[in-house]
């Protein structure tokens, strides 16, 4: 919060985000009772459905073919390193077995604990486990914007604030936040969504529940939104953050033009969180799947600006990830096989953005993703004297460097690895052109 806590509230920070960072792609599973609607997870609010017409999907859920270790073997088949499961969404359904609310998955028909089964499953193949916890809660009776068994949701317009009553939702909130920190094992991320208006930072009682989390979980990592919403905002872009501006942002659907930065033009940690069709919650008839294609370019544009990315899936009313989500999964997943150095521990090249695709680059590894159709050879620009040798990365086989400035080629689509850029003694374009 002080001025003087901004350099170690950074470097802290940076510590804390490094094995994330390293990881570059995950699984994010926005799962609950909106999966019976099966159209999205804003239905609740959308369509102004009241608790009492709500009511029916609690009764009714009982997810039979939850499997969680095959989500985790999903998971990491398509060359995921973590996942974030949501805990509880907007519409207040908890996954978990809170003793503060008897709305929650222990209470409904198939009475498991489905968050305490998510993190083994997910831990048991070795992946990082995150929590997503909604501020909003459209369940709770202080919070505003609650609707009576009878009557349609209030807008937040309708509903007039009130201090005592809001109260005793944080109270709640943070009471739930403690069950997750202190009964589920080591967590690795909280994701918390998110803050709008005048709802934000200390609105929130931010200081005092970071305190919380911190102290029950020191290495843990949280979004920026107990300040921020997927648009932007809070104090983690200025050099001198608070305590609850959070670890990383999280810019949402959409992935930054040039990475994300602090005000001083430092980089600073970022998850993209993209859908792979166009909605979070399951929505049956929302068929607009990304092919494997779209999402591997948008996982190597998030790394070639320092960014991860957090792939969702929203598995439906019985338990299962769709069918198109788990195809392209797979196929992202047997490039990543193949390509997956050019991702993990990947960051920024420091080139120019080359006309026929993207840099990444790790140390003195250089990783050139040709994402255009190529016509002959490809150049490599900004790289005069300085590669060398090239080889393709999916099976290490010896890509020709051709005098001046091109490498030989190429299979559509394939990936050229550099050792060394500063041996390299070939002209490069920048020489010639001189
Ligand atoms: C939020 C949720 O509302 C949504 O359901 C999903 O969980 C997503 C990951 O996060 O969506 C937001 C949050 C904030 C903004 C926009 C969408 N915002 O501030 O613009």
């Amino acid at each position: 919060m002080s001025g003087s806590s901004g350099a170690s509230s950074i470097e802290q920070r940076t510590e804390r985000t490094r094995g994330f960072l390293r990881d570059r792609f995950g699984m994010f599973i926005h799962w609950g009772l909106y999966a019976i609607p099966a159209r999205g997870e804003w239905v609740r609010s959308v369509e102004r459905i009241s608790a009492w017409d709500y009511q029916p999907y609690f009764e009714e859920f009982n997810p039979e073919r939850y499997d969680p270790k095959e989500w985790a073997k999903t998971a990491k088949a398509a060359g995921m390193k973590y996942a974030v499961l949501t805990a509880k969404h907007h519409d207040g359904f908890c996954l978990f077995d809170s003793e503060l609310t008897d709305y929650k998955s222990t209470n409904t028909k198939c009475g498991r604990d489905l968050v305490r089964e998510f993190l083994e499953a997910f831990r048991a193949e070795g992946l990082k486990v995150g929590l997503y916890y909604s501020l909003l809660d459209w369940h709770h009776p202080d919070y505003p914007g609650y609707g009576d068994r009878h009557h349609p949701m209030r807008d937040d317009e309708a509903y007039k604030r009130d201090p005592a009553r809001f109260d005793v939702y944080l109270d709640y909130m943070h009471g739930q936040v403690r069950e997750l920190l202190t009964n589920y094992g080591k967590l690795d991320i909280m994701w918390f969504d998110f803050s709008y208006e005048e709802l934000t930072g200390e609105a929130w009682r931010a200081t005092e529940l970071m305190e919380t989390l911190r102290s029950l979980q020191p290495h843990i990592i949280v979004d920026n939104r107990l300040e921020g919403g997927g648009e932007g905002g809070g104090s983690i872009y200025t050099s001198d953050p608070t305590v609850y501006s959070g670890d990383f942002a999280s810019p949402e659907q959409i992935i930054p033009p040039s990475g994300v930065t602090d005000e001083d033009g430092q980089s600073i940690p970022w998850e993209a969180c993209i859908t792979l069709n166009n909605n979070w919650g399951y929505c049956a008839s929302d068929r607009a799947y990304k092919s494997a294609k779209t999402v591997i370019r948008k996982l190597v544009e998030c790394v070639s600006k320092n960014g991860n990315l957090l792939l969702n899936v929203g598995p439906d009313a019985k338990g299962e990830i769709p069918r198109e989500s788990l195809d392209v999964l797979a196929e992202v997943g047997e490039w990543m096989r193949r390509n997956g150095d050019s991702i993990y521990g990947c960051g920024e090249a420091g080139l120019p953005k080359p006309e026929w695709g993207r840099y990444t680059r790790s140390g003195d590894k250089l990783y050139a993703h040709l994402l255009e159709e190529s016509v002959g050879p490809i150049n490599l620009a900004g790289l005069a004297g300085r590669v060398k040798r090239a080889r393709l990365l999916a099976d290490g086989s010896e890509l020709i460097l051709s005098r001046p400035w091109n490498v030989g080629l190429f299979e559509k689509d394939a990936f050229v690895s550099f050792a060394k850029p500063e041996h390299f003694t070939y002209p490069l374009p920048d020489e010639r052109d001189t």
